[in-house]
């Protein structure tokens, strides 16, 4: 080989090549690629290295793929809890942690409270009111390392999956690190991300055209890296457009449908018991940049109201009422994913009268500068609007 390389280099050639273990290989092949020199004449060299990078990626991606159906039994999702209201919220914590205790202080529940293991073995939901919407709270059996290779465990971790929102609920009476690990490997391990924008990367499977890569310059690193996995994993035609930085992982998470990303908070419970200041204090230090963190006393009552408004915010949902001139307001909203226009809403309501027929809608908003507002049916809804529609 013509390019100079220094002796550290040729040490860790060897190594990568008398390295069998895949995932280690791409370890191996990863420092081998930091060690090549930076000159010109060495860039052809790194292009193949890149390309074998790419291609053990994919195999190691692969032979996860078929470990992960072969424990699944195939990847069904049994045991998920049948959602009702206006958006589901499952409580995950190790055991112990005060879930059970948190459900029974905001819901009609009387679920079993308990100072020992497992009192809640199976998912179980209970219904939380707030103002004039439902919110479904599911208790998820307590969490421990290594649970998400247990029927228990796995079947909790299905219902997270499609759940609304997690509530990752922290003993403040306890260390908080091993719990926050704890329960975030987990997920991890699920392959559930929390509060990850799944927007950085849009995957579009095609008929022909072969590889489209729009918005390379937002991918972190070597293009080529892109097109080198996607043909060893036979995937001829695809477009992915890179929409913002983004990371290799990031593709291969994008790549796979069996990632799913979901939104969450953190419930730091047991604020009257002993050191729970600091702990708390310590959350915040550790956790704030990932996750809005709400501190409660579930056995004194304290900010349970904060917490389930933070559910709320949390489900990304918006409330609109409808109304008959003349009339009240309805006192039961519709309830709308966040960024939904009036069009939407008529839908729920008559498709073929308000949406077809469409003529007019006035928005009513009480607290705004302007009151009373005639618009179209791609104006967008905010939070606590009155909605009157007129058709043809
Ligand atoms: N001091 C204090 N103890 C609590 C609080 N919430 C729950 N506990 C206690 O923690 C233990 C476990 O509660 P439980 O709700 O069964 O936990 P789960 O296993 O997560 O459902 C029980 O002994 C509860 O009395 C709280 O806010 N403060
Ligand atoms: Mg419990």
């Amino acid at each position: 080989m013509p390019t100079n390389v220094t002796p550290e280099f040729d040490k860790q050639r060897l190594i990568y090549e008398d390295t069998e273990d895949l995932a280690q290989r791409v370890v191996e092949l990863e420092k081998l690629l930091s060690l090549a020199p930076r000159h010109k004449g060495a860039e052809r060299m790194k292009g193949d290295y890149r390309k074998k990078l790419a291609v053990l990626k994919a195999q190691v991606e692969k032979k996860r793929e078929q470990d992960r159906s072969r424990r699944s039994g195939g990847g069904s999702e049994e045991g998920v809890v049948r959602k009702e209201g206006a958006g589901q919220v499952c409580l995950i914590g190790v055991t112990n942690s005060g879930k059970s205790t948190i459900i029974n202080a905001v819901t009609n529940a009387d679920f079993d409270v308990g100072n020992y293991p497992f009192t809640t073995p199976i998912p179980t939901p209970a219904m939380l009111t707030l103002e004039d919407i439902n919110i479904q709270l599911v208790e998820l059996p307590g969490v421990f390392d290594g649970s998400h290779e247990t029927g228990i465990g796995r079947q909790a971790l299905a219902v997270a999956r499609n759940s609304d929102c997690i509530a990752l609920v922290i003993d403040l009476s306890q260390d908080i690190d091993s719990q926050m690990n704890i329960i975030l490997g987990e997920l991890d391990a699920a392959r559930i991300r929390l509060n990850k924008e799944q927007s950085a990367i849009r995957i579009e499977r095609v008929g022909l055209g072969g590889h489209m890569l729009y918005g390379a310059h937002n991918f972190q690193g070597d293009i080529e890296e892109v097109k080198e996995y996607l043909s060893a994993r036979r995937i001829t035609n695809i477009i992915v457009r890179f929409q913002k930085s983004a990371s290799f992982d990031q593709l291969v998470d994008a790549m796979d449908s069996s990632v799913s990303y979901v939104r969450a908070l953190v419930v730091a419970t047991k604020g009257d018991s002993e050191g729970s200041e600091a702990r708390f204090k310590e959350l915040e230090e550790k956790y704030s940049s990932r996750f809005d963190i709400v501190p409660i006393s579930a056995e004194r009552g304290e900010n349970l109201d904060g917490m389930s408004w933070a559910f709320y915010e949390h489900l990304d949902i918006l409330r609109v009422y409808t109304k008959i001139p003349g009339k009240q307001r309805e006192r039961k909203p519709i309830v709308l994913p966040e960024g939904s226009i009036v069009e939407d809403a008529a839908r729920k309501v008559h498709k073929e009268l308000f949406v077809e027929r469409f003529r007019a809608a006035v928005i009513l908003r009480a607290n705004d500068k302007i009151k009373r507002r005639t618009v179209g049916l791609y104006y967008p809804l905010k939070d606590g609007d009155i909605l009157q529609l007129a058709h043809r």
